[in-house]
């Protein structure tokens, strides 16, 4: 039987374990990245352990979310990542670079590498062959250390493209009939290979469109062959040594396979406020519109862009929205720059964003109250735009741009022709603000603002944990209600004890409140627990309120990790109904937890309600020892010696 392309990348790196789906292996890190938002927190879990350089092939530090500068805080930042970066061998890509992923796609990736980044989008390099995976930031930490990575081998998923895509639909089409198709959860514990005739249609950027999302359905990560697309895009991109060819062996092994035949995919929208509520676009079609924003690590590239253009050009955008315009990177903007369509861009009035995550994580742009806002992000959580009970629509670029010009949700085939975008032959490469790291960082000083606050440290798991419930979730919660994101909260992403007053602010604007009060707490969620990004603040910044255990139905692979990392104890309800039954206020009770974890179960009495029940978890023995220790820095610590 042949290899899957995954297998063959995870057995060149692979430092234990078996692989086997669902059995913990531990794999070797070529490279890291980080972005600005999880960065400081990394990197002061980087410096606690005491190693003078980086020992991966490359890590590279990005400045792109926290941009935004209305007050020192994100300022500070950017020059403590920059003279860390210059100390411990990090190359760091200054601010105005671009977007992480859009930047490692085209500099840094690398196919057959593995990639760890503290982001849940970091499996966009997974277009360029790599296997490229999304971490909170403590493990990049421990990988830029020389750590392995550990994880459940997942599930390997055949994505079979047929056929190729049809004038108007477009790779993010790809993605969001996946997502329709399996739901936000229906990628956990799995990885998505893609083959088939239809891949060889798809350029790199376009492959990275849909790696990208894949985090959207819950995967572990994404990945495409490297190709001769591959070889065009490293030839074009000047790192034609950088290339090698990869695929899987002809009749592949897979776990499932998936089919998605090209020609018959039409423009899909996903309606407010998960990326899963997709629909093909007649059913939205009219939507009365007061924004469009193209652009994010998803839809940025010089194509997305110069299609968006050339369907604006000579044309106004509708009076009654507003149109925004972010190009993933420096190279993008320079490239519409020479070849006129960012004029075009302009002249159709779309307001034209520095190259940064922008409206995506809500540093600006929030839509007006009730407006619906299209955008060809990722993510539509509720309230993530910034404004409260926000109205997100998801599509290509092609359905944004038409929208755009309509006023309202608009199908492209009903409009005209599709312009054909001219890929250039040759690119300006220019890395002069990606800056590298210093021969010698023995004598760089490293600049702390006074946002950098010492990193809070988990406390070892309690005998017993006697605590209330102080919040009640539904299914599918996101990352981005346990902790929001936006302008107000994001520079405080180097401060837990300020950013600690921001958990579950649109849920119930007390919790951090109350939390203080209890002492212990204990949260209880539903399935697919933490979905959406890697940030562990949404773990350090409850266990730093005395969140002591999670009770939840299933958990999202980052967000587990998470909350192990940090010390707090996740829980599977063993019978689902006991999920129901349980109320905000109860007093619960896990007696003699040290001990009785080992054993996979414990016990849970509900004091208020007086009764019991069984609670388990899916940890591996290596979680549960750092869970006994108080979380993984300080396991690592106890092993360094
Ligand atoms: C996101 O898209 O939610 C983010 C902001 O990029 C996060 C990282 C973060 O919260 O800093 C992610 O996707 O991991
Ligand atoms: Fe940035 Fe948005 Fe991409 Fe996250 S999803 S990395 S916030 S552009």
């Amino acid at each position: 039987m042949g290899k899957s392309l995954t297998h063959k990348i995870i057995e060149e790196h692979l430092v234990s374990g078996q692989v086997e789906p669902g059995k913990e292996i531990a794999i070797r890190v070529d490279q890291t990245l980080t972005q600005d938002a999880t960065g400081t927190m990394a990197y002061l879990q980087f410096e606690a352990m005491g190693i003078p350089r980086v020992r991966t092939k490359l890590s590279v530090s990005y400045a792109d979310h926290n941009m935004l500068q209305t007050g020192f805080e994100n300022a500070d930042d950017h020059r403590f990542l920059q003279s860390i970066a210059a100390k411990y061998g990090i190359y760091f890509s200054r601010p105005g670079n671009g977007i992480c992923h859009q930047v490692h796609l085209e500099r840094f990736s690398s196919p057959g590498d593995t990639l760890l980044g503290s982001d849940s989008h970091t499996p966009t390099s997974g277009g360029a062959g790599m296997l490229a995976i999304g971490a909170g930031g403590l493990d990049v930490a421990v990988a830029m250390a020389g750590g392995s990575f550990y994880l459940n081998m997942p599930k390997i998923v055949g994505v079979h493209l047929r056929g190729r895509l049809q004038p108007w639909a477009a790779a993010k089409d790809i993605i969001l009939e996946l997502l329709r198709r399996l739901t936000v959860r229906g990628g956990v514990g799995k990885i998505f290979e893609y083959f088939g005739e239809g891949v060889a249609s798809l350029s790199v950027p376009e492959r990275g469109t849909i790696t990208n999302m894949g985090a959207e359905l819950g995967a572990t990560t994404s990945v495409f062959p490297s190709d001769e697309r591959t070889r065009e895009y490293f030839h074009v991109q000047k790192r034609d040594e950088q290339w090698r060819p990869l695929a899987a062996d002809a009749g592949a092994n897979y776990d499932e396979v998936i089919e998605i035949d090209l020609d018959k995919l039409g423009p899909m929208v996903a309606r407010p406020q998960s990326p899963d509520n997709v629909v093909p676009i007649g059913e939205v079609e009219g939507t009365k519109l007061a924004q469009v924003c193209i652009g994010s690590c998803t839809n940025s590239s010089f194509h997305d862009l110069s299609v968006t253009a050339a369907i604006l050009k000579g044309r106004k955008v509708h009076p009654e929205l507003s149109m925004t315009v972010t190009p993933g990177s420096r190279q993008v903007f320079t490239m519409i720059a020479r070849t006129g369509a960012l004029a075009d861009l302009i002249d159709a009035g779309a307001r034209i964003l520095e190259s940064a995550c922008g409206p995506c994580i809500g540093m600006g742009q929030a839509p007006p109250t009730g407006g619906a806002s299209l955008r060809t992000f990722n993510r539509n959580f509720p309230d993530r735009s910034g404004t409260p009970n926000d109205r997100v629509y998801l599509a290509s670029p092609e359905v944004a741009a038409v929208s755009a010009l309509q006023g309202c949700i608009a199908d492209p085939r009903k409009w005209g022709t599709p312009p054909h975008v001219v890929e250039p032959a040759e690119l300006i490469i220019d890395d002069g603000l990606i800056l590298p790291p210093a021969p010698d960082g023995e004598s760089v000083e490293i600049l702390r603002g006074p946002n950098i606050k010492p990193l809070p440290i988990a406390q070892p798991l309690a005998e017993t944990i006697r605590a209330p419930v102080l919040v009640k979730l539904g299914d599918n919660i996101s990352t981005d209600t346990i902790l929001p994101a936006g302008s107000k909260v994001l520079p405080l992403r180097s401060n837990i004890p300020a950013i600690s007053e921001y958990v579950f602010h649109y849920v119930d604007a007390e919790f951090p409140k109350k939390a203080k009060e209890a002492g212990a707490s204990i949260i209880v969620g539903a399935s697919n627990y933490g979905q959406g990004s890697s940030r562990e603040h949404a773990a350090i910044a409850p266990m730093y309120l005395g969140v002591r255990a999670v009770l939840a139905k299933t958990y999202a692979r980052l967000h587990h990790t998470n909350l192990v990392n940090f010390g707090i104890l996740p829980l599977t309800f063993a019978r689902e109904g006991d999920y129901d039954r349980i109320s905000v206020g109860d007093q619960l009770e896990i007696p003699d937890v040290r001990n009785a974890i080992g054993s996979g179960e414990v016990t849970v009495r509900n004091i208020t309600q007086g009764y019991e029940f069984t609670a388990r978890h899916n940890l591996t023995e290596r979680q549960v020892a750092i869970l006994l220790e108080g979380g993984l820095l300080n396991y690592v610590k106890a092993r360094a010696g």
